[in-house]
C-alpha cells in the first residue's frame, strides 16, 4: 500500500492505484472503473508511472513524411472525410513516378521514415504496391517504409489470390519494413457494423497484424474513439490488443485517434472534449502495460494537446510530417498544413518537462553526431 494514495476515498480505485504503482496488471473491470470513476489528476499520475517505466524522462519523435497514394476507396466508412469514389472531381491518384517525386523532394533532408497510407483503390493488387516499395528502396535504401493499413493489405493480398502469410512475405521482399496502425477503428463487432460495415472485420485486422509479427514485420495499433462507443467498448478494444501483444510483442506503439467531425456522415455526433482525450490517453497507457509507446499524433490532436498528452501517458509525438498528410485536415483538424521542424518539436517536448529524443521507426535512439548515449 502506497501512502501517497491515502487520499483516495473510493476503495476500489485505491486498490487499482496500488496495483499500478506495484506494476501489477489491471483487469478489464478495473480498466472500466478507471474510465468511469477515477479523477483526471490520478489518471495522469498513474499513467506517468507506467510511462516512465518504459521511457524514463524521454519523449520521442522522428523525422518523417507521408505519401497518400489515392483517396479513391471501395469502402464508404461513415466517419471518413477522405474517401472519394472513382470519377469524383475531388478524387486523386498518384502514379509511381509522382510518388517517387515526393520521395525525391526529401533527398537532402534527414528523414528516416516514409508513412504510406491511402484509400483502398479498386484496381491494384500487391504487385503494383510492391513495385512502388521497390522503387523507393532503390532510390533510398535506408529509408524505413511503414506502409498500408491492414484494410489495404487485406484487399491487395486477397486480390492477388494469396494467403496473408504469402502476401506479407512478398511485400517484405519488396521492401515493406513495418505496418501502420490504421483500420482498427473499434473492434466491437456490432459497433463496427454501424460505422464501417464493409471493411475487414476485427478478427481479420488482428490476424493480419499477428501474421506480420510472426514474419518479423512490426506494426502499430490505433483506436478510433469519441463517437458512439462506450467505455466498455474501449476496454474491449484495449484488451484484444493487450492479448495479442502478450502473444507476439510485435506492436511498437498504440495511437488513440479522436473522431473528428467535419465532412463525414457522422458529423452530427460532434466531438469529445480535451478532458475526455486526456482520460483516454491515460487509461490506455495504464491498461496497455505491455506496449512500450503511446503516440500523441499531433496532426490530429493539434500541437498544444499533443504536448499536454505527454503528461497523461503519451511518450511519442510522431514526426515532423512536413505537410504531407491531408486525412485529418479534411476531417476538420486544426493543423491544416501539418509540419514541424526538429527544433519546434523538441521545444514542445521540453515545454512539457521531458527530454526530446529522436528515434528511428523501431524506437532506437538516433544520437546527435559525436555522442555515444542520449
Ligand atoms: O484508420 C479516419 C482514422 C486512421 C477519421 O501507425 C479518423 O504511425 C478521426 O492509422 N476522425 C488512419 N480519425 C490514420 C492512421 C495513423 C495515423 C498516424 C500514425 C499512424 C501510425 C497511423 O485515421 C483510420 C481511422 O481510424 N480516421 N477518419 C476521422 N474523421
Amino acid at each position: 500500500m502506497n501512502d501517497l494514495f491515502n487520499y483516495i476515498d473510493d476503495k476500489n480505485i485505491r486498490i487499482i492505484a496500488d496495483k499500478v504503482a506495484e506494476n501489477k496488471r489491471i483487469t478489464p473491470e478495473e480498466g472500466l472503473l478507471l474510465f468511469k470513476k477515477a479523477d483526471l489528476a490520478l489518471l495522469g499520475l498513474l499513467a506517468g508511472i507506467v510511462r516512465k517505466r518504459y521511457n524514463g524522462n524521454f519523449a520521442w519523435f522522428n523525422n518523417n513524411f507521408h505519401i497518400e497514394p489515392t483517396n479513391k476507396c471501395i469502402y464508404n466508412c461513415r466517419f471518413c472525410s477522405y474517401h472519394k469514389q472513382e470519377g469524383d472531381p475531388d478524387s486523386w491518384e498518384y502514379s509511381h513516378e509522382e510518388m517517387l517525386d515526393i520521395v525525391k523532394r526529401f533527398d537532402n533532408k534527414k528523414v528516416t521514415e516514409v508513412h504510406i497510407v491511402g484509400g483502398v483503390h479498386p484496381s491494384y493488387d500487391l504487385h503494383y504496391w510492391g513495385g512502388l516499395l521497390r522503387k523507393i528502396k532503390k532510390h533510398r535504401p535506408e529509408l524505413h517504409i511503414k506502409a498500408f493499413s491492414a484494410i489495404e493489405l487485406d484487399y491487395m493480398i486477397t486480390k492477388a489470390g494469396l494467403s496473408f502469410e504469402e502476401g506479407l512475405k512478398i511485400l517484405k521482399d519488396y521492401g515493406l519494413d513495418s505496418i501502420p496502425g490504421g483500420g482498427a477503428e473499434i473492434f466491437d463487432e456490432e459497433l463496427r457494423k454501424m460505422i464501417c460495415d464493409e471493411k475487414a472485420s476485427s478478427d481479420l485486422w488482428l490476424t493480419i497484424h499477428e501474421t506480420a509479427h510472426r514474419l518479423g514485420i512490426s506494426s502499430n495499433a490505433t483506436m478510433l474513439y469519441g463517437h458512439m462507443e462506450t467505455y466498455a467498448h474501449r476496454i474491449d478494444h484495449l484488451e484484444r490488443l493487450r492479448t495479442l501483444q502478450d502473444k507476439t510483442s510485435g506492436f511498437n506503439a498504440f495511437i488513440p485517434l479522436k473522431f473528428k467531425k467535419s465532412n463525414n456522415n457522422m458529423s452530427y455526433l460532434g466531438e469529445v472534449n480535451i478532458i475526455e482525450d486526456l482520460r483516454n490517453f491515460a487509461v490506455s497507457r495504464i491498461y496497455l502495460d505491455n506496449f512500450a509507446h503511446i503516440k500523441a499524433y499531433w496532426p490530429m490532436t493539434g500541437k498544444d494537446n499533443a504536448r499536454l498528452a505527454l503528461s497523461f501517458g503519451a511518450d511519442d509525438m510522431d514526426g515532423t510530417i512536413d505537410d504531407t498528410t491531408k486525412i485529418y485536415s479534411m476531417a476538420g483538424a486544426k493543423e491544416e498544413n501539418p509540419a514541424m521542424s526538429t527544433d519546434e518539436i523538441s521545444q514542445l517536448i521540453r515545454d512539457a518537462g521531458f527530454i526530446p529524443a529522436e528515434r528511428d521507426s523501431l524506437y532506437n535512439p538516433i544520437l546527435p553526431p559525436n555522442t555515444t548515449e542520449i
